[in-house]
């Protein structure tokens, strides 16, 4: 090799070797494995930060709980900045941040539709910037589907939940919640129900189909699935607060851009996602009950949404100025 190539030479690899020390990883913490469909959103959401920032930022997915099984924990890691960004649900930040607990009162919004109509308005956003006091930024709003009662033993109504044990995310109104509908309240990470219904620990929890069935198999151990729907918990994707501000203001935007681009990816793959999971469900063994008439439990949980909803005055205006006129 001449001199002068392999001067070129060094310098190409000089330059190759600064631009990717330069890029900064950021690490992103997700429950769910992958191919479910937040996890299909933080992929995406990945591809767009490094698309926008031209290369400048990776982000680095742990998915399937790899950080933890436990989103409390994983929410004090970013608090602390261990881990920068993470997907959870608004049930558990809601520990973190009061404002978002409203969406732990029980059958708050009418459907789907109302819900997104709620979550992409002004005040819908306004509460992501809102999670600032709490150390974090919102960066978009992710579909959870509705949340329903599972068990080891048949249910099909309100009056099957008396005097067992369902465990809940780790959040009093959830715990409360639970106990207004007459059964007891076992606060523990998701990582930990499987093997608490599979012991007898407990007898059943509630999720969305997608977590009951693909992700966490616990169809597996409480084949009843009651389809009360008392819930509706939007997921969140975050970051610390610390880690945002370090970012240029272009960066920022270009954060931005790439969280609110995912939004109708992930809508679509969770409608997706949900019909296949039910599906799989039923064919798995699982034993699905479509509740007609939620008015019994509507009225068990009237007292407890009359006496937390006050905490929650103005959003609960916006969110009724949200509803879908029929
Ligand atoms: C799922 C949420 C996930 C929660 C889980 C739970 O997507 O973020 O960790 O419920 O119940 O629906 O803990």
């Amino acid at each position: 090799m001449n001199l002068k190539r392999s001067v070129i030479v060094a310098l190409v690899l000089t330059a190759f070797v600064f631009s990717v020390s330069a890029q900064k990883v950021l690490k992103l913490a997700e429950i769910h494995p992958q191919g479910y469909p937040t996890e299909l959103a933080d992929e995406e959401f990945a591809k767009l930060v490094a698309k926008y920032t031209n290369g400048q930022f990776k982000v680095d997915i742990f998915p399937g709980g790899s950080i933890s099984g436990d989103e409390k924990v994983v929410i004090e890691q970013v608090k602390i900045n261990a881990v920068s960004i993470a997907r959870v649900s608004s049930g558990a930040l809601g520990s973190f941040n009061a404002q978002l607990n409203v969406f732990s009162l029980p059958y708050l919004f009418d459907s789907s539709d109302h819900m997104w109509n709620f979550l992409l308005s002004p005040y819908g956003q306004k509460m992501l910037a809102d999670l600032a006091p709490s150390g974090f930024v919102g960066l978009c709003w992710y579909d959870g589907g509705s949340r329903s009662f599972y068990a080891n033993y048949p249910l099909n109504t309100i009056a099957d939940l008396k005097g067992k044990k369902f465990r809940v995310m780790p959040n009093n109104l959830l715990v409360k919640m639970v106990e207004a509908m007459g059964a007891s309240a076992v606060p523990m990470a998701a990582g930990q129900v499987f093997s608490a219904i599979q012991t007898g620990v407990i007898d059943g929890a509630e999720n969305n189909a997608p977590s009951y069935v693909m992700s966490f198999n616990h169809y597996q151990v409480a084949k009843y699935y009651m389809l009360d729907e008392h819930l509706r918990l939007p997921e969140v994707l975050f970051m610390n607060k610390g880690a945002w501000d370090k970012l240029s203001k272009d960066d920022q935007a270009a954060f931005r851009k790439a969280a609110s681009e995912t939004v109708a990816f992930q809508r679509k793959a969770w409608n997706d996602y949900d019909v296949k999971a039910m599906a799989a469900g039923k064919a798995g063994g699982s034993i699905v009950v479509e509740v007609k008439d939620k008015t019994p439990f509507k009225n068990a949980v009237k007292d407890l949404v009359a006496t937390e909803g006050p905490a929650f005055a103005e959003t609960l205006k916006a969110i009724d100025a949200a509803r879908i006129k029929k």
